[in-house]
């Protein structure tokens, strides 16, 4: 059993970012198995969960004319348009059914409000907005995070970032993670995470 000031933090494992889904991740179920096993070493386990109503402005089809993975500008900078997924109570929204979920201590949902995208656990798109998760996190007193699951270079990358500006001890773990690589997007999120300090572990 690793420190109780460890914290796992399990980005995203719903229907649709795997294969079949909405916005499916190669490989993203993969990651599964692996992820289970670790959560077992970890005495703070936090599940995320992309939650969206129908009319979300990150969805192209809420656009007229914008195709899916096109990039708008939005109040909070720019958007990349997605596929509808993850909408509240599909099946799309719910975690992989082979994910333990019940274990967590934690489901934090993001990206319920129509307005705005929450990419990160900790902050909404507009980087100012938190999700509350800073203070759970602090307040069980966890200092240091391991995070994994989907997508690598959006959600995973998004939330380590935040992490290590707001002074958690970040390590990713690649191998438990699947990208979406949307026009390099994982080459650029690995460079900003390093850049952030995280860790990057196979
Ligand atoms: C995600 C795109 C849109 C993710 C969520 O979990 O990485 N990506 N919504
Ligand atoms: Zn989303």
């Amino acid at each position: 059993m690793r420190d109780a000031s460890e914290a796992l933090i399990v980005i995203d494992v719903q229907n649709d970012f795997c294969p079949g889904g909405a916005l499916a991740v190669a490989g993203g179920d993969e990651i599964v198995a692996g992820i289970n096993a670790l959560m077992g070493g970890f005495s703070i386990r936090v599940l995320t969960q992309d939650w969206h109503p129908a009319d979300h402005a990150s969805f192209a089809a809420n656009h007229p004319g914008a195709a899916p993975f096109s990039v708008t500008e939005m109040p909070y900078g720019q958007q990349v348009l997605w596929p509808v997924h993850c909408v509240q109570g599909t099946p799309g929204a719910a975690f992989h059914a082979k994910l333990a979920t019940d274990p967590a201590d934690l489901v934090i949902r993001k990206g319920f409000r129509a307005a705005i995208d929450s990419y990160s656990a900790f902050f909404e798109n507009d980087h100012a907005t938190p999700t509350g998760l800073e203070g759970y996190l602090r307040t069980r007193g966890a200092t240091k995070l391991t995070l994994v699951g989907l997508a690598t270079d959006f959600c995973v990358a998004y939330s380590a970032i935040d992490a290590a500006k707001l002074g958690f001890d970040v390590t990713v773990r690649t191998g438990l993670c699947r990208a979406i690589d949307l026009d390099g997007s994982l080459a650029k999120a690995e460079a900003g995470m390093r850049a952030a300090g995280v860790r990057l572990e196979r």
